[in-house]
Parts: C-alpha cells; sequence; structure tokens
C-alpha cells in the first residue's frame, strides 16, 4: 500500500507555481489575481475559502474575498459577478458552493464568464472537457488527475468505479478517466444512489473515486485486492473527544481498506489540497491567457 499524500504533492505543486510568479515578477508582468466570493457563514465552506485565499498569499498572487450575507438577492450576487467579469484586474474568480436555496445556482454559474471560470463549472468549459478542448478543469477531479500522474499511477485499460455522480466531481471525473490522455483509457463505471447492487460494482473496480458524501460507505469487503483508492468524502463526525468537537472521516473506511489497495488518499490531506493547488493552477493558465487565447 502506498499512500498518496495530497497535502505534500499540494505544497510540491505549489512551490512551483510560487517560482513562475516569481519570473512574471521579474519580467513586470501582472501577479495573478483569483477573486472567491463567499455566501453566508458554512462553515466548512469558510475552511475552503480560508485554504484558498491562504494558498494565494504563499505562492504570491492576489486575492480578493467577497463575503456577503446569506440573505443576499440572487440579482444582487449577480451584479457582483457580472463586476468580477468586468474587472480587468482580476484573472479568475470563484462563487464558492452551495449556496442559500433561495438563490439559483445553475444561472449563477451561467454568468461567469467562461474566460474567468477557474472552477471550470461553466458548460462552456465542462462541454470543452468533454470534447479534449483546452478547458478549465474542474479543481476536484483536475487534483485527482494530477495526484494519479505524479504518483505514476497506471490507468490505461483498468476499470474505474465512480461513486456519485455530481456536477462537480463524479460526472467529470467520468469524463476525465476515459478520454484519451496520458492519465486516462480507463473503462469507468458511473454509479449512483439508483445503482443496483453497487458493492458488486465497487468489487469490480481497479481504481475506486468515492464521492458520495457518506462517511466510511466504502468498506474493504466492497475493494478488490490491489485497486487504487481515491477518497472525495469530507465529513465531520461528531467527536467530543476532538478539540472542534468533530473529526474529518472520507467516504472510505480507510484503516480496513488501506491494507487492501494499492495506492489511497487520506482525508485530511488527501484530494482536499489537491483541489485548492488545482485552482492556483487555472488561474496562473487565466493570467496567461492559455486556455482562450
Ligand atoms: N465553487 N465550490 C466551488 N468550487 C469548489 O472547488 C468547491 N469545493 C468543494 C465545495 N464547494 C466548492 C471546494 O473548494 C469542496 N472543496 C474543498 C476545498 C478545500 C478542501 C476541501 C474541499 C480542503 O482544504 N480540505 C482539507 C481539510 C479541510 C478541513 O479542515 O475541513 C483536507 O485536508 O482535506
Amino acid at each position: 500500500m502506498q499512500l498518496i499524500d495530497g497535502k505534500a504533492l499540494a505544497n510540491t505543486i505549489k512551490e512551483e507555481i510560487a517560482i513562475e510568479v516569481d519570473k512574471i515578477k521579474a519580467k513586470g508582468g501582472k501577479i495573478p489575481h483569483l477573486a472567491a466570493v463567499l455566501v453566508g457563514e458554512d462553515p466548512a465552506s469558510q475552511v475552503y475559502v480560508r485554504n484558498k485565499v491562504r494558498s494565494c498569499e504563499k505562492v504570491g498572487f492576489e486575492s480578493t474575498l467577497i463575503r456577503k450575507d446569506d440573505s443576499i438577492s440572487e440579482a444582487d450576487l449577480l451584479k457582483i459577478v457580472e463586476d468580477l467579469n468586468n474587472d480587468d484586474d482580476v484573472d479568475g474568480f470563484i462563487v464558492q458552493l452551495p449556496l442559500p436555496k433561495h438563490i439559483d445556482e445553475h444561472k449563477v454559474t451561467l454568468a461567469i464568464d467562461p474566460k474567468k471560470d477557474v472552477d471550470g463549472f461553466h458548460p462552456i468549459n465542462f462541454g470543452r472537457m468533454a470534447q479534449s478542448l483546452p478547458s478549465y478543469l474542474p479543481a476536484t477531479p483536475n487534483g485527482i488527475m494530477v495526484m494519479l500522474e505524479r504518483y505514476g499511477v497506471k490507468t490505461s485499460g483498468k476499470h474505474a468505479v465512480i461513486i456519485g455522480r455530481s456536477n462537480i466531481v463524479g460526472t467529470p471525473m467520468s469524463i476525465l478517466l476515459s478520454r484519451k490522455a496520458k492519465v486516462g483509457n480507463c473503462t469507468v463505471t458511473l454509479t449512483h444512489s439508483r445503482t443496483k447492487d453497487l458493492a458488486a460494482e465497487v468489487r469490480r473496480a481497479d481504481i475506486i473515486v468515492a464521492a458520495i458524501g457518506i462517511a466510511e460507505f466504502v468498506t474493504a469487503d466492497m475493494v478488490k485486492e490491489g485497486a487504487v483508492v481515491i477518497d472525495v468524502g469530507i465529513n465531520r463526525v461528531e467527536d467530543p473527544t476532538a478539540k472542534r468537537g468533530y473529526r474529518l472521516k472520507g467516504d472510505v473506511a480507510f484503516d480496513e481498506v488501506a491494507p487492501k489497495s494499492s495506492f489511497i488518499t487520506p482525508v485530511p490531506g488527501g484530494v482536499g489540497p489537491m483541489t485548492v493547488t488545482s485552482l492556483l493552477m487555472n488561474t496562473l493558465k487565466a493570467s496567461k491567457k492559455e486556455v482562450f487565447g
């Protein structure tokens, strides 16, 4: 079993980005600038956005955090998006999800200029990804692809089983793993809540991507010997003995699954930090106008 250390890899990539930023600065170029919009007080979202802003500082990017109360109207949020679209200093921006129920997330995503959509959530970027055209890749799936690449995980011809069909993880992951590319060429099964005998599907997997949002859902009996296990879940499980009163658990029962796996990602310190780093990679691309010219 080899642990895929997402935190260490994220730090390595951040160092690489910082070197690029130094070069840009030395040449008197424009410093990459990421803006993030955070609506409401969701505790997890606050942590994630804080990690994004801190990571910007670490690599030498400029960052702007726009915080709004969860009572903000959809129209006012759309106005913020429009202003960011038109702000020439901002290379890319994100609107952290989830949004309050009275706001249509889809409408907000559609309002973001695809050129600045460093989350890769706009249908233009999603469609370009599906057709293997240059695009901003969604951060979590891209982070996973980078992990597989840097750890030399063989994917070609392997059977990947993805658990969960969300727009931001499961569905794009199924596309990326099946694409004809250096990391890719998998045969993909995308499973979800209506899948019959999910355990049997997962047992056939050479590569498992668990993105279902249920703590320790994937147990050892569902895992083939030697499988690669990617755990996307970040579940807060109450634990009075923990400092914060909760503990983070993945979608995989790590202790029992790890001995059966060839590679496995931990939670925390696995996919999460790579999500943040992917966003930085996209922002750098945006500032260099690499995707849309
Ligand atoms: N718009 N919304 C938008 N873009 C995104 O890319 C996200 N995502 C997901 C939720 N909503 C989004 C994130 O930023 C998930 N996500 C995210 C980002 C960072 C981390 C996890 C998920 C992260 O830093 N995880 C740490 C632990 C964090 C903690 O202590 O709670 C880890 O080690 O896994």
